[in-house]
């Protein structure tokens, strides 16, 4: 009898989980805590790591709950000064070198937490008690309680609720949609800062340099999003082209026209 091996077929749509998953994220929460944040150094790794593996293996990875999450997150609690709060939709580049130069101001992956998940995928599988390395659930095509969109929720929206004093975010005035309410800042973010810690939110509307101007701050879109500031008693005020994070923009581009007017 020939034994075939069986077929390996990808069972969801999105990408598996990223190769070394425990390991990185294991390395990254001693890189945090010993290195980049000594005051952080009190943290349990193998702990923090454990927890996050607990979230989601041996699970069904379309019934993903935020629940799930309420170990790590406990385990990963960390406080920032007020006004130190920077969110971002469709600009993460951007936004992260911001927050790389002003060192003062943080964006979630310049917290434990995000600092450890930034950019990876994981999944693990009901009958089994490894991640799966094949394929994940694609949060459009197969399921939106998948882990990763669960847990970017989960922490997001606890980011948005430890928020105090002025916060800020950066968006993309280049792409169609600047402000949108499907997004994690749409959707969870304003939603959940504190009317009575944070008195204002700074928008700032980016435009890529010799990109177009899909949007400015007298646009509809970002009309609706100080619309709901309002209801939520938050002051919303609004620069294109905010000049700290134009000067980034402008390193890299510096030759081009836009950059002259800007130095
Ligand atoms: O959906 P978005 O942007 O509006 O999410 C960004 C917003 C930020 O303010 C963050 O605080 O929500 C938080 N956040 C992350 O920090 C984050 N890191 C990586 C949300 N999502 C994050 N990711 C991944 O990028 C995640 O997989 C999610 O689906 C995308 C969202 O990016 P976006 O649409 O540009």
């Amino acid at each position: 009898l020939k034994w075939y091996p069986a077929p390996k077929h990808k069972e969801w749509n999105g990408p598996g989980t990223t190769p070394h998953f425990p390991e990185i994220v294991l390395g990254r929460c001693y890189t945090y805590t010993q290195v980049l944040r000594p005051e952080l150094r009190h943290m349990d790794c193998q702990e923090i790591a454990k927890a996050f593996m607990r979230a989601f293996l041996s699970k069904d990875p379309c019934s993903s709950a935020e629940q799930d999450y309420q170990q790590l997150l406990r385990l990963t609690n960390q406080t920032i000064p007020c006004g130190t709060s920077v969110f971002w939709s469709k600009s993460n580049e951007l936004a992260h070198q911001y927050t790389k130069v002003q060192w003062a101001m943080f964006t979630l992956e310049d917290m434990l937490v995000g600092y450890m998940a930034d950019n990876l995928d994981w999944c693990g599988d009901h009958s089994s008690s490894d991640m799966n390395y094949e394929s994940c659930p694609h949060w459009r095509k197969d399921c939106t309680t998948n882990p990763k969109s669960v847990f970017w929720d989960a922490v997001s929206r606890r980011f948005a609720e430890n928020a105090c004093g002025v916060v800020q975010v950066v968006l993309n005035g280049s792409i169609s949609n600047t402000f949108d309410r499907n997004s994690t800042f749409g959707r969870v973010e304003i939603h959940n800062l504190y009317p009575g810690k944070v008195p204002t939110l700074q928008a700032w509307v980016m435009h890529d340099v010799g990109g177009v101007h899909r949007h400015s701050c007298s646009s509809p879109d970002i009309n609706d999003l100080k619309l709901i500031l309002r209801n939520r008693n938050i002051r919303f005020t609004c620069q294109d082209d905010y000049r700290p994070i134009k000067f980034l923009q402008c390193v890299t581009n510096s030759e081009h026209s836009s950059c002259n007017s800007v130095m």
